[in-house]
């Protein structure tokens, strides 16, 4: 049976690659994704790629993924340094997660070295660019 992996990116990660390519590169979240697509093929999983400017919606995705898929990669944006609320939904779908992020979060502003996420993932990957999400698809397949 197919494997599914739903890939959530949080809020301002739709303008990666129009802004701030000093911090997160030159590569568009379409650019990612086709990367997420290719990786997935060839590790026999279904990918589901999705982005979002808005809390709520990525709280509903996860449940949705906690009913329909066997892993998450979510790169939660901002909303990792604040966020009770994908805590809380995250540990609820009890599947794997792996948390993304292009940037070295540790070594940046005091306030980013703080994800409420990283304790209700597998494992969080970051500071290596768009190679983190297929790096995180590698890790899930071996737990899936
Ligand atoms: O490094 C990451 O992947 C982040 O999750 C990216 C978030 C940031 O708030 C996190 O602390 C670390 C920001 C998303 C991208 O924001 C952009 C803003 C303007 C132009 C391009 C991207």
């Amino acid at each position: 049976m197919s494997r599914t992996v739903y890939i959530l990116n949080g809020p301002n990660l739709n303008m990666l690659g129009k802004r701030e390519p000093a911090i997160y590169g030159g590569h568009s979240l379409a650019d990612i994704e086709a990367d997420c697509r290719e990786s997935g093929a060839r590790l026999g999983l279904t990918i589901e790629f999705r982005q979002s400017n808005h809390e709520g919606e990525l709280v509903d995705w996860i449940q949705e993924a906690g009913n329909k898929a066997n892993a998450i990669i979510i790169n939660p944006g901002a909303y990792s340094h604040t966020s009770i609320a994908i805590h809380d939904a995250i540990r609820a779908a009890g599947l794997p997660v792996a948390e993304v992020h292009l940037s070295n979060i540790h070594a940046r502003e005091s306030f980013r070295h703080t994800s409420y996420v990283s304790p209700v993932a597998a494992g969080v990957i970051c500071g290596f660019g768009p190679v983190v999400y297929t790096l995180a698809l590698q890790a899930l397949a071996e737990r899936v």
